[in-house]
């Protein structure tokens, strides 16, 4: 197994969103022994500790959309140190909710545009996260993130994006929960897009490995946005915006793996724990169980011979 310099940068950010609590979610992943579980891998961990935001404007509470300019300033100071982290090794960044991406794959993607890499976006979720500060209904703008960085207008007062992410290079797996806005933007972009109904019928190793294969082909940096509301709230209790039907523990464990094997992932996130809502620490523990699986934990090195 390649051995990584993985590089831990919490975000305590609460912006993107009403409901308090992910903001204690990169002490819980440490508490939960993230660290830990990679350097078991044989990689090196370096933890950066927690990111603040960059100097913003005040903002009012009461304003549409919800804390606007912290969310800028966290996008800011998010920004560059992923890029900066991208020199270094794979940065796994800690949230904080779903805000955190508009700084950190802005900033990876930033990064691949200056190496000659494309940059690819794997969004796991059960939300398309596709509004643009215009459609926002709630004015949360964790609801937001993939429209930025693929370049939709709407974003005034956020960073200038020198690159963004082709829609044809980012894929959105386990959507259940799509606003009627998000879903035409969607259905009329090159986006990929997988629901839980797909995933049901077909597996989700079926469109997973079409999409990295496609990764692979083109020499690109892989993204990984996982967000728990990925995972069925049955055994992901630890978030906000809990959406039936999600995925299982193992089709999570599965998505993991075969990113893993496909050596392909250059950055990851991991949004909106809440821990204030766990029971037990179960979903932060099952979140760094997930990323031990991305960065290499497996059961047997090799399968069993085949007999006869
Ligand atoms: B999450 C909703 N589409 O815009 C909105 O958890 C939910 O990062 C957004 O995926 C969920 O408020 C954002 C209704
Ligand atoms: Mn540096
Ligand atoms: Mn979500
Ligand atoms: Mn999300």
């Amino acid at each position: 197994m390649t051995q990584q310099n993985c590089i831990l940068i919490g975000a305590p950010m609460d912006c993107g969103k009403r409901r308090r609590g992910c903001l204690m979610g990169p002490d819980a992943y440490r508490t939960a022994g993230l660290a830990e579980a990679l350097a078991s891998l044989g990689h090196s961990v370096t933890d950066r500790g927690n990111l603040a935001p960059a100097a913003h404007a005040a903002d009012d509470a009461a304003a549409h959309p919800y804390r606007l300019h912290e969310c800028i300033g966290w996008t800011r100071a998010l920004m560059a140190e992923a890029e900066d982290a991208m020199d270094h090794g794979v940065p796994i960044f800690l949230g904080g909710d779903h805000a955190l991406s508009l700084g950190s794959v802005a900033g990876v993607t930033a990064h691949a545009a200056r190496t000659g890499r494309p940059q690819f976006v794997l969004w796991l979720d059960a939300h398309a996260d596709f509004h643009t500060v215009d459609t926002t209904e709630s004015g949360n703008l964790h609801g937001t993130p993939l429209a930025y960085v693929t370049g939709r207008p709407g974003f005034s007062g956020f960073p200038e994006l020198t690159a963004t992410v082709p829609q044809e290079n980012v894929c959105i797996v386990g959507l259940r929960s799509v606003d009627g806005a998000e879903k035409d933007a969607l259905q009329s972009s090159d986006v990929a897009r997988h629901d839980m109904r797909e995933i049901d019928e077909t597996g989700i190793a079926r469109p997973l490995q079409a999409f990295l294969d496609r990764v692979a082909a083109s020499g690109g940096a892989l993204h990984v946005s996982l967000d728990v509301d990925f995972l069925d709230p049955a055994v992901a209790p630890a978030v906000g915006t809990t959406v039936p039907g999600g995925a299982t523990v193992r089709e999570g464990h599965l998505v993991c793996e075969m990113l893993h094997d496909s050596g392909l992932v250059t950055s990851m996130d991991l949004v909106e724990l809440n821990p204030f809502l766990d029971e037990r620490g179960r979903t932060a523990q099952l979140m760094v169980d997930l990323c031990a699986s991305a960065m290499g934990r497996r059961v047997f090195d090799r399968p069993t011979r085949a007999f006869g």
